[in-house]
């Protein structure tokens, strides 16, 4: 037998390749040295540096997945996962702000776009130059994007465009609108429109005051009668199956992502408890400490190799959404646990934004809402295995 080491029990690192090995040192590189020095202010202010995208886009974590053509890496979804994982050992809103321009906003121009419009768009939204936005939630439609208001009426060469997103992450500082709207000229389907910053009747107000993901700017999308041209529809998809197409994508990173943040958590609450004394012993030295201790580390191997096995099937475009749901739910589940048992075991210490837990677990759960809730996603499983949907 060979020996065990505590931090990765099941040798994930010796199931990727060289490639993938490279990808998350360079993001675990990056996200150590320039976004963990600024996310104790960033998380206070509740500030969003833009450049941030800038110069994740000169490290090509921006649209990891997307072909090098279109500016992209042309890596694969494990690569994504780990980019992911690495960015939100950090910060959950930096690994949201990198998902939303990855998954939401690349992925649909180079899934259902024309040639015209990824050429347009995805270098710059791969440099960073261009930040994007996707916006699906309203202020009556969250977990029923079915119910949306938005509406885009067929105009002389065009559409107008007409409704209110809510909770849409970059949507302030974004100079690209990836919308979602009901089209009269489509029987009323579902159809994705790119938006650009400046268009007349088109404003993103900042949602002020959020007391979760505050390093990650969120605003309403208003538009108020936006016209565009028949170039802004994105004319290669219709139906729900649009939008979540996107988020099966952000998703499955949102499953590696958490276990970043939960493994973070982890180990400073093993630092915390090897350092600190209590009874003349360190803390980690009793029964109790050490039980939590052995929780998260079981929970967070097993969810890491559930995202991996889910992310090479996506490789290999045999990934089911469902599949995606359990991972999701469950990590996100998971990580807040841990990022509460954490917070706990740091005692009066764990309030303090100084010992990072707390802003791991307020973050979480945002995390645990966004992109289909704990919740819905248990709904979404009940569904597939006995075929009754209990929606509604
Ligand atoms: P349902 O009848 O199930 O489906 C309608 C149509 O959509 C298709 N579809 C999918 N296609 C691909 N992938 C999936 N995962 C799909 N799920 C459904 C389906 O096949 C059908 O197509 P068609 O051609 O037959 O019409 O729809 P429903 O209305 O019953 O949906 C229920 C439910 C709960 C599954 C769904 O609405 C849901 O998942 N709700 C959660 C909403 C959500 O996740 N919102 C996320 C907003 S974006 C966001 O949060 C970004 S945060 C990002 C960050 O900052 O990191
Ligand atoms: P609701 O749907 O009203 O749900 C409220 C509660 O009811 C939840 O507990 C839910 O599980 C439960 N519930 C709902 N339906 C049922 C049911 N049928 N049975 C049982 N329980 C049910 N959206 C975007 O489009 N783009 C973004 O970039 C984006 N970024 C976000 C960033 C942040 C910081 C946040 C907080 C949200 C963001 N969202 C974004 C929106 C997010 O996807 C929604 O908040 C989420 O889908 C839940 O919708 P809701 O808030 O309307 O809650």
């Amino acid at each position: 037998l060979s020996s065990f080491d505590w931090a990765d029990p099941f040798r994930l690192v010796d199931q990727l390749t060289e490639e993938e090995r490279m990808i998350s040192d360079s993001a675990r590189t990056y996200a150590q040295e320039k976004l963990q020095p600024r996310v104790l202010t960033a998380f206070e202010n509740e500030e969003t540096d833009p450049e941030i995208f800038r110069e994740m886009g000169e490290m090509g974590l921006l649209g990891v997945t997307v072909p090098e053509q279109y500016g992209g890496i042309g890596a694969g979804y494990v690569s994504y996962g780990l980019v992911a994982r690495e960015v939100e050992r950090v910060d959950s809103g930096y690994r949201s702000m990198m998902s939303v321009q990855s998954s939401l906003v690349m992925y649909p121009i180079y899934a259902y776009g024309s040639e015209e419009q990824r050429m347009k768009y995805l270098p710059k939204l791969a440099s960073g130059e261009y930040i994007g936005c996707f916006g699906l939630t309203e202020p009556d439609a969250g977990s029923d994007p079915a119910g949306m208001k938005t509406r885009a009426e067929k105009i002389d060469g065009g559409y107008r465009l007409t409704g209110t997103k809510m909770w849409i992450s970059n949507a302030p500082i974004a100079d690209v609108f990836v919308v979602w709207a009901k089209s009269d000229a489509h029987d009323g389907k579902i159809r994705g429109f790119v938006l650009e910053k400046g268009m007349k009747g088109l404003s993103a107000p900042k949602i002020q005051n959020k007391a979760s993901l505050r390093a990650s700017i969120t605003g309403e999308i208003v538009m108020e009668g936006v016209e565009v041209g028949e170039d802004a529809l994105l004319p290669h998809v219709q139906g729900l199956k649009g939008p979540f197409g996107c988020l099966n994508r952000a998703r499955y990173g949102i499953a590696w992502g958490v276990m970043g943040s939960a493994e973070a958590c982890w180990h400073a609450a093993r630092q915390y408890g090897l350092d600190r004394k209590q009874f003349n012993k360190p803390l980690a030295q009793t029964q109790l400490y050490q039980k939590k201790l052995a929780e998260m580390q079981t929970e967070i191997s097993l969810g890491m190799q559930a995202a991996l096995r889910v992310g090479r099937l996506m490789d290999e475009a045999k990934a089911a959404p469902e599949m995606i749901s359990i991972i999701k739910r469950n990590n996100c589940g998971k990580a807040l646990d841990i990022a509460r048992m954490a917070r706990d075991m740091h005692g009066g210490n764990g309030i303090s934004l100084e010992f990072q837990v707390i802003r791991h677990m307020i973050n979480l759960e945002t995390v645990n809402t966004y992109e289909g809730t704990h919740d819905v996603h248990a709904l979404i499983l009940g569904r597939a295995q006995t075929g009754l949907q209990a929606f509604f």
